[in-house]
């Protein structure tokens, strides 16, 4: 199998990101981003997903954490995608397309503003062209709330990106190709 690593760069007047992905990593995360929260969100898509991160990024947070976050979202699935390639031999694939059923507790953990979790992952699946439907059964603690999506995040890419040995080199769809 080839390497699946990619980095890419994104610069924008808001916000400058480079995001560097092994697919295939142990789940070791290097991130500087301002942002400590969503650090620890992007902790657990590493550790739970087992995916190598590389993520630096030099937003507008004096405005506030929204440019910063949608376009970290958005740096990570063009890295996936370019990462994963052709697709071929994979379990899963998508197309994008979200559904989002979340009900936070508080508007705010820490300093970070709920709402961006969905802008973060909506910049994620319109990138790397994925389907995520993401349904939040219970919980009482934001942060708890917040922490299972990212780790159940991690695992579904984990299992949806694995290399499929009976598969071949086949596409995942009756249609061939994506
Ligand atoms: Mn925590």
């Amino acid at each position: 199998m080839t390497d699946r690593k990619a980095t890419v760069s994104r610069d924008t007047s808001e916000t400058q990101i480079t995001v560097g992905i092994n697919l295939d990593g142990t789940g070791k995360l290097n991130v500087d981003t301002g942002v400590p929260f969503l650090e620890h969100m992007l902790d657990q898509i590493a550790r739970h997903g087992l995916i190598d991160l590389d993520i630096k990024a030099n937003g507008d947070l004096h405005i506030d954490d929204h440019h910063t976050v949608e376009d970290i979202g958005i740096t990570l699935g063009q890295a996936f995608a370019k990462a994963l390639s052709d697709k071929k031999g994979i379990r899963r694939y998508g197309h994008p397309s979200m559904t989002y059923n979340v009900e936070y507790t508080r508007s705010m953990i820490g300093q970070f503003d709920v709402d961006l979790f969905s802008e973060f992952f909506h910049g994620f699946i319109n990138h790397a062209a994925v389907t995520l439907h993401i349904d939040n059964l219970r919980g009482d603690n934001s942060h708890h709330i917040a922490e299972t999506i990212f780790k159940a995040f991690g695992r579904a890419v984990r299992m949806a990106i694995e290399v499929d040995e009976r598969m071949g080199d086949q596409m995942p769809s009756t249609k061939g190709s994506l």
